[in-house]
């Protein structure tokens, strides 16, 4: 029963139990941005797993021994935009990650700078939404720690995530790739600014050079290509207003596995 709490359809299975949970977070709420994803209805899932599991769960680590022979790249996995083409040409010598938005101090950080900072590196199971898994090892540096470089204004809520891909040109004409976590997530232990995938550099086509990775999330959350992070109390007004490239195209904003 224990694993079956992490999963979805026990959840909303369970109306008893949801009911109770309920009732013990009103201050939760109460918030207007838990509001919002009430109203999208996944409040339950988020919530209900973070009451019953505690909000520093990790993802089950794997060992080297379980590592997937291949593991499949998926979505983009060479950037056409001018921008990348160029920071590709440099072997991304002049790439820099800009943080900013509802922040003290907005900092650009060069590969150099991230991988002078501590590291985390993990064994983990990628699950995509497509119905495939894989299992790969992970290295980079906690997102918890570039946030805390650039220090949080008060009012922040969401690190929204921005990539180099334009991945489909649909809906508002710009198919810029983007997702967005909240700050519970932010500061997860297990989530990671990656740079290093099985003991290399980042291939180009899982992401290069940088890409987040969110272990309690599924597949479409880890977004690759990574040049701008931005702090922001509410995502309605970036693309079409549902926090993700895949959420503004129908997809769940808390995609938990
Ligand atoms: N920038 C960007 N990030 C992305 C995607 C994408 O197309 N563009 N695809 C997502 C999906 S659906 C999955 S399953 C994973 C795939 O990561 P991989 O290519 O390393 O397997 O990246 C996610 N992050
Ligand atoms: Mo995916």
């Amino acid at each position: 029963m224990s694993i079956d709490l992490t999963r979805r359809r026990f959840l909303i299975g369970s109306g008893i139990a949801a009911t109770g949970i309920l009732t013990g977070c009103d201050a939760l709420v109460q918030s207007p941005s838990v509001n919002a994803v009430l109203e999208k209805g996944e409040w339950l899932s988020m919530n209900a797993q973070r009451l019953l599991l505690g909000n520093q769960q990790l993802a089950r680590e794997y060992s080297e021994a379980d590592l997937s022979p291949v593991f499949k790249a998926n979505g983009t996995q060479m950037p056409e935009t001018d921008v990348y083409k160029q920071l590709v040409d440099s072997n991304f010598a002049n790439w820099r990650l800009q943080v900013g938005g509802m922040v003290k101090t907005a900092k650009s950080f060069s590969m150099a700078d991230l991988k002078a900072m501590p590291s985390r590196t993990q064994i983990t199971r990628h699950d995509c939404v497509e119905g495939w898994s894989a299992i790969g090892k992970w290295t980079g540096v906690p997102l918890g720690l570039v946030l805390e470089q650039v220090g949080l204004a008060p009012g922040a809520r969401y690190a929204v995530f921005y990539c180099a891909d334009d991945y489909e040109q649909s809906l508002d004409g710009s198919g810029l790739y983007y997702e967005s976590i909240d700050l519970v997530d932010a500061w997860h232990p297990q989530t990671i600014l990656s740079y290093g995938m099985n003991g290399k550099d980042l291939e180009i086509a899982h992401g290069a050079p940088l890409r987040l990775r969110v272990e309690r999330q599924i597949g479409y959350k880890h977004a690759k290509y990574l040049m701008r992070i931005e702090l922001v109390d509410s995502f309605k007004n970036i693309g079409s207003g549902k926090g993700g490239f895949w959420e503004d195209r129908g997809y769940e904003w808390y995609a938990g596995i």
